[in-house]
């Protein structure tokens, strides 16, 4: 019989606390620039003093969340929202690098103007798809300037009813728009290819799911990975049985990290079903230690908070993102193999639930206080003053500027 990791009373053994440590060290998760902004649901906006106004604004709240955890060198932006178009990105990147920060995913905005009422890459209109691929290939330009490796692909493209759009004419649209873009890409750039089964369109999507971005990623070639976000499932979807199908063929690109409770609710990450982002880490873990292979995936958070202050819910997903981490981390692989070599249901269960039920807190705190980092990032916030400064500054700043929220989603 194969021991199991821990008792429910035991604290963690040195070799348990390195573990978590090194998993610590090594996790990174990208912040999204939309996340600091005031967004809101097809209802409205409840605004907050302190949303972001600009990119500067997104810039340093995303730089507040690093300097408190350390892990979230990278901000990801979506060229509509954060690009004015006389705005020469270098200038972004500056910024950026001034305050100890790089831009991360490019995600251009295909959804957004009224040319893509019926698709973008798909649209049965040439002006349209024209439209479309035009802004990727400068959002590619764009990565470009600013050193970004990462194209992050997301289509709303798809029809609210049966008989509505002609699915294989557009199959092959977007496949072929994809290849020119890749075609324009450097070669150590990634596209990531993001999937979504409903929403804004509900009877067809044109990447509805998995299996779809991989078509066309395989289609597009080597530069182009599957996006997946979380959000972008049915209800009792296997994610982490979707993750490990694409890690075995060598095709998933990254993460957009959230929690749902029915759609893509985009609310933050562990409140609802935390066991399930455990079991999406624990897959990619457990691949790597069983090929000895070291994914390069790309850890994104893609969430807007309505009514949660946007820093705050941003520091309590990276707190629970590194934690869940670490948990998996704790799982003993070797243990696993034998229990599912032997058919021990149970003992290959309880590998999972020790793991995931082991409080790595503790450890989590001595892994801040080691890097200088304060054993709270949330408390620390908190008694930073950070958010009323920006409360009042932005407040007076949209008055003078005359605004008083915006029209754009972000
Ligand atoms: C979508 C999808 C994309 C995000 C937009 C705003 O549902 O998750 O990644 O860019 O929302
Ligand atoms: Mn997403
Ligand atoms: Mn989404």
């Amino acid at each position: 019989m194969w021991t199991i990791l821990l008792t429910p009373e035991a604290k963690m053994n040195s070799e348990q606390i390195e573990k978590v440590f090194a998993a610590l060290n090594e996790f990174q998760i990208e912040t999204p620039s939309w996340g600091f902004a005031n967004t809101g649901t097809r209802f409205g906006k409840f605004l907050q003093d302190g949303a972001a106004i600009d990119i500067n604004d997104k810039l340093s709240d995303a730089a507040q969340v690093h300097q408190l955890t350390g892990c979230c060198p990278s901000m990801a932006v979506h060229v509509l929202w954060d690009f004015e178009e006389s705005q020469d990105p270098l200038s972004v990147k500056r910024a950026a690098e001034k305050i100890g920060l790089k831009l991360g995913a490019v995600n251009p905005n295909i959804f957004q103007d009224q040319i893509y009422k019926y698709g973008s890459l798909c649209n049965r209109d040439a002006a349209a798809r024209k439209a479309a691929l035009t802004h990727i290939l400068d959002s590619v330009k764009i990565a470009k300037q600013i050193s970004s490796r990462y194209l992050s692909l997301w289509f709303a493209d798809g029809s609210n009813y049966p008989g509505q759009a002609n699915i294989r004419w557009r199959k092959k649209a977007i496949t072929e728009s994809l290849q020119e873009v890749a075609a324009a890409m450097d070669s150590d750039q990634v596209m990531l290819v993001e999937y979504k089964p409903f929403e804004p369109t509900f009877y067809h999507t044109d990447l509805a799911d998995w299996g779809m971005s991989y078509f066309v990623s395989k289609a597009v070639g080597p530069k182009a990975k599957v996006l997946v976000d979380t959000g972008h499932h049915y209800q009792a979807q296997n994610i982490e049985q979707i993750v490990a199908w694409l890690l075995d063929e060598e095709m998933l690109g990254g993460f957009h990290f959230n929690d749902r409770r029915y759609a893509d609710d985009d609310l933050t990450l562990g409140s609802i079903d935390p066991y399930q982002i455990f079991r999406i880490f624990n897959e990619i873990l457990f691949y790597r230690w069983e090929t000895g292979r070291t994914p390069e995936i790309a850890y994104m958070i893609d969430q807007s908070h309505n009514d949660k202050p946007k820093i705050e819910a941003t520091l309590q997903t990276v707190c629970t993102a590194q934690e869940l981490y670490a948990k998996a981390a704790l799982v003993p692989h070797t243990n696993l193999a034998k229990f599912q070599e032997s058919n021990d249901e149970i003992g290959a269960e309880e590998c999972l639930r020790e793991a995931f039920f082991a409080d790595v807190r503790p450890a989590l705190s001595e892994w801040r206080k080691v890097r200088g980092l304060a054993p709270n990032p949330l408390r620390a916030f908190r008694e930073s003053g950070y958010s009323a400064r920006i409360a009042k500054e932005r407040k007076e700043r949209r008055i003078a500027l005359g605004i008083h929220g915006t029209s754009s989603y972000a």
